[in-house]
């Protein structure tokens, strides 16, 4: 290695290992390219992922026909739509996470039996 390439590479592992650092947290898109709608197994698409604090879930849907409603276990259960922690309608919404658990479900119609709820757990 030329004297130039392995100051470069230093420059290169010094800078990754800043951003390790101060890394932001992972972007999960709800369901991937089919996003957040019902009739989708969403259980199946958290499984085996790992969530840590600050990693970002972004839900998209069609805002006319969906939304999104961190509720707690009770009303993820048991698909109560009328009592909420937060409630999201723009069709492109991101959540933050915090430690712990989380559960989401659509307030529309029957979605959330249909099978539009996620719960997932995460981890500091
Ligand atoms: C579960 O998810 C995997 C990808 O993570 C996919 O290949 C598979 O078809 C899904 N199964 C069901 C039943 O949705
Ligand atoms: C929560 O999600 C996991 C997959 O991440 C699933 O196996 C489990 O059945 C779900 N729990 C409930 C109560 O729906
Ligand atoms: C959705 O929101 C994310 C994060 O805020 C942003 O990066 C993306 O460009 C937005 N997409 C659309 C289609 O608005
Ligand atoms: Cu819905």
């Amino acid at each position: 290695m030329g004297s130039q390439t392995y100051q470069c590479f230093c420059i290169i592992c010094f800078m990754a290992s800043i951003n390790l650092l101060y890394a932001k947290g992972e972007m999960y898109t709800v369901g991937d390219i089919y996003g957040w709608n019902d009739f989708f197994d969403f259980n199946n698409w958290s499984d085996g992922k790992e969530f840590h604090v600050g990693d970002i879930l972004v839900f998209n849907y069609e805002s006319s026909l969906h939304n999104v409603l961190q509720v707690d276990y009770k009303a993820y259960d048991g698909c109560i739509t009328d009592s909420y922690i937060q409630r999201f309608n723009n069709g492109n919404d991101s959540v933050v996470l915090k430690e712990g658990r989380a559960w989401f479900i659509c307030g529309v119609e029957n979605h959330c039996q249909n099978g539009q709820k996620l719960n997932i757990t995460v981890d500091s």
